[in-house]
């Protein structure tokens, strides 16, 4: 239907191009088209995506920024970005990570005594009430320093960073299982677990992997550590993740490669790490029983590692919480299709797209009916006994989506392109070339129970020739798929200068419920509560106390009260500074040079800054926002007055 309206709608501008040009300046549609030498597809692309002024997009997809440590906010289908949310990273136009409370929080990050102020993002994850998305809140992973962080959707603001010791890096996180139980975050790197050191000759018996289940509480709107656990894994490299959900709902799949346990040591005499881990010509997936492995938690079948409860490995595989099924070489996406009945995993290094069916193992392990055991023990399925069937995807398919029309998306790495293929019959359809070197794909909802299919973005690493020069640094390319119609058609090319994005959601825009301001005036947004210190216009002041002077003050268009703050060298300074406006879009910043102060407060926001006064001087301060007429004027001095 919304292809054929548009068929009518491009045949009607064509017309009208070729008849009466609308627009007198330049003899009409066509000749801007011959002008600019678009076809009629390029048109038809135009029309799929140009969003007039005050229109809304459709969905939202919430992108990784990569090394950023960030999340992008991008409009389908327009793909305009409309947000850059600070997570692991200082944000200094928000002022996170500037001012008491986000300062706070990414030091909540810090592992051991390092400062830790980047991070390498990878897999956002949108909460999910069976199994589909619910808009209320997003979770990233940090691959570098093994960690996670909560998202409020409320504010879209990073509420929450935890991390454990138990494991030096991670990469299939985040994933959360059907109704946010879990956000599951297993490692990368195996390493002695609980942190120290231990020879890497050693690396068979003392390096491990683990899979950690943070226990999310919805109503507080944080993860829970004391609840949390995880479960020690053999020394292979996990990768990626999903959860079961429906027909596999309780069970956790993780893919993993290096199987071969090769260390690397090239000046060592041994092969490259790349060699040594691609020997084999199967790998594991792992298949996890979360929900019985919670009750052998709860049993205190457990160990504590690094302060996390941890179901040590030979308990696991006595407790029947862990099997394997081998999966060819090096794979990567391990993906639930929606009905969850069968997973789907491609390998960088096979063709296939392998499609496993969860009947099948469930009987396997049910039946006890096991064709081995790894060198720790753990039971192996049969793969052949395992599996419905392979499609013959193409040269390296990474990750695969869904839509509602039983069709499956896999981004082919090597080939450069987007194969689409029906999960029926296994039979590959189509494939559309993207540019270039595609790693995960996206599909509107399409990892959920419900795809709503209509768009894919292909999310490429290289953009070689697709935009102007910039520098050796290119920007990565997201490329907008409409694949509503029998053919799939490439519609938007995006320039991505924030790096590397590796996964991203795209939800339904109106399941989105974000406040518009602050109220009551005071909000803390990491507590969404009045703050303690917020300030209500007339009760300004400052206070001289034990611990140094309180400046209690608001801001308003157009001024700051209190202007003058007078201070004594070396005293430290506590500024309480709530926003006392409740338009929307009337954010103040505010900033004081030399000092490293900035922070943004959003109509009825509340900030807390701390700051010692250094040498005498005079130090301007004032509003970071131009928001309003007289906004130069919004500003004034600190005094630091000689002792
Ligand atoms: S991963 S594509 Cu985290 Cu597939 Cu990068
Ligand atoms: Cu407030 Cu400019």
């Amino acid at each position: 239907m919304k292809a054929r309206i548009l068929a009518i709608a491009v045949a009607g501008i064509l017309l009208a191009a070729s008849g009466c040009g609308q627009d007198g300046s330049n003899g009409g549609l066509l000749n801007l088209m011959n002008a600019r030498g678009l076809s009629e597809a390029d048109v038809s692309a135009a029309l799929k995506t140009y969003t007039p002024t005050g229109g809304r997009d459709d969905y939202l997809l919430f992108a990784s920024g990569g090394h950023s440590g960030q999340v992008m906010v991008i409009g389908v289908p327009s793909m305009r970005i409309l947000k850059v949310i600070g997570v692991f990273t200082p944000e200094p136009w928000q002022g996170y990570g500037y001012g008491d409370q986000t300062n706070a929080l990414l030091s909540s990050g810090d592992r051991g005594d390092t400062e830790l102020r980047w991070a390498d993002t990878h897999h956002p994850a949108l909460s999910e009430t069976k199994g589909d998305y619910d808009g209320e809140y997003l979770f990233i992973n940090d691959k570098a320093n093994a960690r996670v962080a909560v998202i409020s959707l409320k504010d879209f603001v990073t509420q929450q960073i935890v991390t454990s010791r138990l494991i030096e890096s991670d990469h299939g996180a985040t994933f959360v299982t059907p109704n946010t139980e879990y956000v599951v975050e297993p490692s990368q790197y195996p390493a002695p677990l609980g942190g120290g050191y231990a020879p890497i000759e050693q690396f068979n018996e003392k390096y491990r992997g683990a899979v950690i289940f943070w226990k999310f509480d919805r109503e507080k709107g944080r993860i829970v550590e004391a609840q949390s656990w995880a479960m020690e894994l053999p020394p292979y490299m996990q990768d990626l993740t999903d959860a079961g959900k429906l027909a596999s709902d309780g069970w956790v799949f993780i893919n993993s490669f290096n199987t071969e346990r090769a260390w690397g040591g090239t000046l060592e005499g041994n092969p490259p790490m790349e060699s040594g881990a691609s020997q084999n010509d199967m790998d594991y997936m792992h298949i996890i029983n979360w929900r019985s492995a919670e009750k052998v938690v709860a049993a205190g079948k457990t160990e504590r590692i690094a302060g996390m409860r941890v179901i040590r490995l030979q308990t696991a595989i006595d407790e029947g919480l862990l099997y394997f099924v081998p999966e060819p070489k090096s794979p990567h996406g391990v993906d639930v299709t929606p009905d969850g009945k069968e997973m789907v995993v491609s390998g960088k290094l096979d063709t296939h797209a392998t499609v496993y069916s969860w009947a099948k193992v469930k009987a396997l392990i049910d039946a006890g009916k096991f064709v081995g055991k790894d060198p720790y023990g753990v039971p192996i399925l049969s793969f052949e006994d395992s599996i419905r069937g392979q499609a013959e995807i193409g040269l390296g398919p990474l990750h695969t989506q869904y839509d509602n029309k039983g069709f499956a998306y896999t981004s082919v790495f090597l080939e450069s392109k987007v194969a689409k293929w029906r999960l029926s019959d296994l039979q590959v359809i189509e494939k559309i070339p993207v540019h270039y070197n595609v790693g995960h794909l996206v599909a509107a909802e399409g990892d959920t129970v419900s795809p709503d299919g209509g768009y894919v973005v292909a999310m490429n690493k290289w953009a070689i020739d697709r935009f102007n020069n910039v520098g050796p640094l290119l920007p990565q390319n997201f490329q907008l798929i409409d694949t509503s119609g029998e053919a799939m058609q490439l519609l938007y090319d995006m320039p991505i200068p924030i790096g590397e994005p590796h996964y991203a959601q795209m939800i339904k825009a109106d399941k989105l419920k974000s406040i518009e301001v602050y109220t009551p005036i005071g909000i803390d947004p990491l507590t969404h509560k009045v703050a303690k210190n917020a300030v209500q216009a007339g009760q300004e002041r400052i206070e001289r106390r034990a611990d140094g002077v309180h400046v209690y003050m608001t801001a308003v268009r157009s001024h700051f009260t209190p202007d003058i703050v007078r201070v004594k060298e070396g005293e430290h300074v506590h500024l309480h500074l709530t926003n006392v406006e409740q338009a929307k879009d009337a954010t103040h910043g505010f900033a004081i040079g030399s000092k490293n102060i900035n922070v943004s407060i959003e109509p009825g926001e509340h900030a807390d800054l701390h700051f010692i006064a250094g040498k005498p001087g005079v130090y301007p301060l004032y509003c970071t926002e131009f928001c309003s007429a007289l906004h130069l004027e919004m500003a004034g001095y600190l005094l630091v007055e000689p002792r």
